[in-house]
């Protein structure tokens, strides 16, 4: 560097720190100054003994070029203790997300459940949820398709409720004693440990196929339910049916629906493949930056209840957890919020230590009979002994209850518990000299009882006829979704299946799909190069089961992620493209009207530093096309970028930004010399001649002052997410 170079360097370097501010004609953009270390900073290091130590940089040797000694125990020590960092990951849901906050009922439930925490309107009750994929390993990518668990502990006065639910609001398998079959036909095929976090492999599909109890929660995956924009723009499900119980013993059965008040978003499949790879965390970099920006992300707690006497109202039967409750039937009321509102401390020690279970329950929520449910109730305890080492894995900090805890469980492996007196039984008088009993505390009525339930029934194994419909409600779902989210159910199946090695398979998979819907089959089964999907032969296998009565299935307009409408603009990431010559004075506008709806927005550009501005200042940039690339962001605009806007757009790089972008339906804003770099790339397209009208979700603004409605509409182009109707996007190089 010349010594011009060096001076200019530092006069900018001066211009940027000074004060904290930038210079007038400056856009200053954030720039994090870690204070310097100081020795009040410093803390001695010890031993995990207390033995405080100097030095932390050389083993003990023999000589400064000698061979380590044996004896060095502080190296032992250290190294032995990173040798055991890792524990197990869990054998599904290993990768996750998570965050603390609270729960608030709106009203006193207590007509229907004795359920303190929902009893009491106004008190908060703290939790933790953790969001995760289903099959990938703990390093993986979060934008796989993928199911999303969606797993919140509240930590009530009566003890932890654990709420251990997906964002899809069926399961695959109806029996909990399949869920090995289906986790093994999922994961990475077991002979070369391929394919990572996917589900386009032939295991899956050859045994979801010969399960057909699993088409309509397949329905689901492949919608872009599987492919959130944000966990903080996704539903949450209970899945089962359980049971709630007042304190007078009145019985009824309860569905948990989470309703996120930022609407329900999803990104667009080649995004979601791109982002894997340019921002695996795309996720949880979203939640943490959401609650650390203030921007806490809430969902609405709503039920479905139905009372006992109603049980066999339905077509379908309450207890299968392959079947949801239509809305329409039964209106989900919305019931209380949860509010997401602090990162965790340490990932290890809360996210990847916490311990969900269905069994953690309250009084005044039961389970149902659901097979699945019922497996489940031991599958997560028994996951937890080797997970997290041991029986005492509720004395770890995340997992403790809020509520005193009082029993006679003691000893084993890591416990932490420092128990005293000679007692640690019940019945007994010598502890203080009264009587303690289980119930002693509570009194008759309290505490946890499990509904009375009359059971002579036979010892069987077997599945109740009343689960046989398997295609009804994938039919209600595929008909229930818009026309873009048909297409982009389609497009998924026809992905998945092919990518499989056996055509049987996919013949299979159509053939299934006949029951479904004739059409979706065909469609799906066009680019596969297998025969025309033949509904008898689906029926020749053994897993198939045809309903006893077939029923009128008529739309759920509930199960479409369309209605949901234009959302809020708050939280969402905005690219801003330039290059030398922009237009500062625009950039600056659509900046404050972007930061005034609570989005983000970041300067773009070839390359770090800064450019030069039309009027002679300079903009400094955020982030490099190539290291910051346009999946990671909802929107994009390119201001007026003055007379090197020619050499930006030789930039293959930012060409292909605009147009993936564009591809990818977000909204873009272009104003002056942008908009008209947007039609060289063909992005606006004439309706008739001599007309150039935008498409959807693209807002244009001619050379000149800034309109007026130009923020917000671009605003409001955001709000609507994604613009799915745009016209000939197949043939967009991106
Ligand atoms: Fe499960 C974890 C959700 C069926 C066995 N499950 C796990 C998690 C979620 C779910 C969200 C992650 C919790 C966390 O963040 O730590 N699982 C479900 C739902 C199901 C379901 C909604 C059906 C409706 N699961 C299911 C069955 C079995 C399991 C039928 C076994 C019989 N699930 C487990 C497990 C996991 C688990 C192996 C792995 C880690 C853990 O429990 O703590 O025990």
């Amino acid at each position: 560097m010349t010594s011009t170079a060096h001076q200019q360097l530092a006069q900018d370097q001066a211009d940027f720190t000074a004060e904290g501010a930038p210079p007038p004609g400056k856009v200053a953009t954030t720039a994090p100054v870690l204070p310097a270390p100081t020795q009040a900073h410093a803390e001695a290091l010890t031993t995990n003994q207390g033995l405080a130590f100097p030095d932390n940089h050389n083993a003990l040797k023999a000589g400064a070029r000698g061979p380590t000694l044996l004896e060095d125990f502080i190296l032992r020590e250290k190294i032995t203790h990173f040798d055991h960092e890792r524990i197990p990951e869990r054998a599904v849901h290993a990768r996750g997300a998570g965050a603390h906050g609270f729960f608030e009922v709106y009203e006193d439930m207590s007509t229907l459940t004795k359920a303190g925490f929902l009893c009491n309107p106004g008190e908060q009750t703290p939790v933790f949820a953790r969001f995760s994929t289903v099959a990938g390993s703990r390093g993986s990518a979060d934008t796989a398709r993928d199911v999303r668990g969606f797993a919140v502990k509240f930590y009530t006065a009566e003890g932890n409720y654990d709420l251990v639910g997906n964002n899809v609001p069926v399961f695959f398998i109806q029996d909990a004693i399949k869920f090995p079959d289906l986790i093994h036909a999922v994961k990475p095929e077991p002979h070369n440990e391929i394919p990572q976090a996917a589900s386009a492999h032939d295991t899956f599909w050859d045994f979801v196929t010969l399960m057909p109890e699993s088409t309509h929660m397949l329905m689901w995956v492949m919608s872009d339910r599987a492919i959130p924009r944000s966990l903080r723009m996704m539903e949450g499900f209970g899945v089962h049916t359980f049971k709630w119980v007042n304190a007078a013993g009145l019985v009824s059965f309860v569905k948990f629906h989470w309703k996120p008040t930022l609407g329900v978003h999803a990104l667009a499949w080649d995004e979601a493949q791109k982002l894997a790879g340019k921002d695996a965390d795309f996720h949880r970099r979203d939640l943490w930056e959401a609650i650390a920006a203030g921007h806490f992300p809430e969902w609405e707690l709503g039920v479905q209840v139905v009372p006992e006497e109603d049980e066999f109202r339905f077509s379908f039967d309450l207890l299968d957890p392959t079947k949801l409750l239509p809305e329409e039937l039964v209106p989900v009321r919305r019931i209380g919020r949860m509010v997401l509102n602090r990162n965790p401390d340490n990932y290890f020690a809360e996210t990847e230590q916490v311990a969900f279970h269905p069994g953690h329950l309250v009084p005044g929520i039961d389970f149902s009979n659901d097979p699945l449910l019922q497996g489940r109730l031991f599958s997560y305890t028994d996951t937890q002994l080797s997970r997290l080492g041991g029986a005492n894995f509720h004395e770890l900090p995340i997992n403790q209850p809020k509520c005193p805890i009082h029993n006679f469980q003691r000893d084993g492996i890591h416990r932490q518990q420092v128990t005293s007196g000679r007692v640690a039984y019940e019945p007994s008088t010598l502890a203080a000299g009264v009587e303690v009993r289980a119930d002693g505390r509570q009194g008759p009525g309290k505490g946890f009882t499990s509904v009375p339930e009359m059971l002579d029934s036979p010892k069987i194994r077997q599945r109740s006829p009343s689960f046989d419909d398997h295609f009804s409600q994938a039919r209600m779902f595929w008909i229930s979704q818009s026309p873009v989210e048909q297409d982009h159910l389609v497009a998924a199946f026809q992905f998945e299946l092919s990518k499989l090695g056996t055509p049987a398979i996919r013949q299979r998979m159509v053939d299934n799909l006949a029951h479904v819907d004739a059409e979706l089959a065909t469609r799906v089964a066009a680019p596969l190069g297998i025969g025309a999907p033949d509904a008898q032969a689906a029926t020749q296998w053994p897993g198939f089961r045809q309903a006893p009565h077939p029923v009128d299935v008529v739309p759920s307009p509930a199960l479409s992620m369309a209605p949901t409408g234009p959302g809020s603009v708050a939280t969402r990431q905005v690219a801003i493209l330039v290059c030398n010559g922009v237009d500062a004075t625009a950039v600056a506008a659509v900046q404050q009207a972007l930061s005034e709806a609570g989005a983000s927005s970041k300067i773009i550009a070839a390359a770090l530093g800064k450019v030069e501005v039309a009027d002679g200042g300079y903009l400094a940039v955020d982030c490099t096309l190539v290291t910051t690339p346009s999946v990671v962001f909802d929107a994009v605009y390119l201001p007026c970028l003055g007379v090197h806007a020619a050499a930006l757009m030789a930039d293959g790089d930012a060409v292909h930004f605009v147009l993936e972008a564009y591809k990818h339906c977000k909204p873009i804003a272009a104003s002056g010399s942008g908009a008209g770099l947007l039609a060289s790339l063909g992005i606006t397209m004439p309706t008739e001649p001599g007309v150039t009208q935008p498409q959807p979700g693209v807002v244009l603004a001619p050379a000149g002052e800034l309109p007026a409605t130009f923020a917000p509409d671009f605003l409001q182009a955001i709000a609507q997410h994604r613009h799915w109707d745009r016209n000939g996007l197949s043939t967009v190089p991106a």
